[in-house]
């Protein structure tokens, strides 16, 4: 196992759950001056009328049905729903993980648009409607591995990113997929922030060979309904093998570039956080292990439910190949 950072082995293996790993992540934010969860509280209540209101008068955001066809890729035991929606990382909706499923409840996802452009022969916009009509609905049920060590695994509804890709023509000098999150410091407190932290808005990439892969998915649902906001809503992109920083949320824009572009977490904290971002228990992070991650299920925080983390999250064998002859400890 790969320490980078001796410090850090004074930690043993049990005292490093996801939640020490968690809290270190967060600091680096407000290592980096921001403000933290106390303010972006208060700047959310200032915003937000129904804050005055018990949760149970809170209006929810309405999910609806879907229909689809189920394309199961993964036979392992599903975490909750209840989990899934409520364990969250969404940091424009605050950086603790009941903050996304709190503060995201009056988000508008109707109107909404999502262009697909840049090294494109034909350029398109996709409007909310065209979410769920333009391509075929299909289930996937993936694990989803945060860079945290947790993981949960989680029926997907969507359609494969290269169905989109293929419809926009790319040119030969589409390289790479960049991909944007809306930007509206209304409706994010997360955004209003002035004192660094993420740039927002949250963008990520992929190489243009990893984009067209079957397993890269854009999901606009889960468990059979519309995505909720502090998943994603009403679009986001889900890379099985990849960290979960990578499934980037709430897209508005899909540009086809030529160079590699910039990435959130990577922008932050580059020798943390690489482009790539392989699920690798080889390579630990430069604070704690990736050898092992707590499987979410239907137990507590506390549940014991620590499993060994499988190179590309267990997708080897489809996605392996994108790399070959890569040295994957420089391309984290
Ligand atoms: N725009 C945006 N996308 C994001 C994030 C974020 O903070 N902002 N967090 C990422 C991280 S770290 C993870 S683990 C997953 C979590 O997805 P989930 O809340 O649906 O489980 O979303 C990713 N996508
Ligand atoms: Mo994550």
């Amino acid at each position: 196992m790969l320490i980078k950072n001796k410090q850090n082995n004074l930690l043993t293996e049990a005292d490093v759950t996801d939640e020490v790993i968690y809290r270190q992540r967060r600091d680096v934010i407000k290592t980096m001056g921001f403000m933290g969860g106390t303010a972006l509280m208060s700047h959310s209540v200032q915003a937000n009328p129904f804050s005055f209101f018990s949760k149970e008068e809170k209006p929810l955001f309405k999910t609806r049905k879907l229909d689809y066809k189920a394309a199961i890729l993964d036979e392992q035991k599903r975490t909750p729903e209840a989990k899934v929606i409520s364990h969250n990382n969404f940091y424009e909706f605050g950086t603790k993980k009941s903050d996304p499923s709190e503060n995201a409840q009056h988000f508008q996802v109707n109107p909404w648009q999502l262009k697909v452009h840049g090294e494109v022969n034909k350029p398109f916009i996709l409007d909310y409607d065209d979410l769920y009509k333009q391509f075929f609905l299909e289930e996937r049920i993936y694990r989803l591995r945060c860079v945290e060590a947790w993981s949960m695994v989680i029926p997907w509804l969507g359609f494969s990113l290269a169905k989109l890709i293929r419809k926009s023509d790319p040119t030969s000098d589409a390289k790479y997929v960049a991909f944007e999150t809306l930007h509206d410091k209304e409706q994010m407190p997360g955004q209003r922030s002035r004192f660094g932290g993420i740039h927002y808005p949250y963008v990520e990439g992929l190489r243009l060979d990893e984009a067209m892969n079957p397993l890269s998915f854009l999901a606009v649902g889960l468990y059979g309904k519309t995505l909720p906001p502090q998943n994603g809503a009403p679009i986001r992109l889900v890379t099985p093998w990849k960290y979960g920083f990578k499934s980037i949320k709430s897209i508005v824009s899909i540009k086809l570039v030529k160079h590699q572009p910039p990435t959130s977490w990577n922008r932050l904290a580059p020798q943390e956080y690489g482009f790539y971002a392989n699920v690798n228990p080889n390579v630990a992070h430069p604070r704690w292990s990736q050898a092992s991650e707590r499987r979410i299920t239907s137990g507590g925080l506390f549940d014991r439910n620590r499993i060994a983390t499988l190179p590309f999250n267990g997708y080897g064998k489809e996605v392996s190949h994108l790399y070959k002859g890569m040295d994957l400890e420089k391309y984290f």
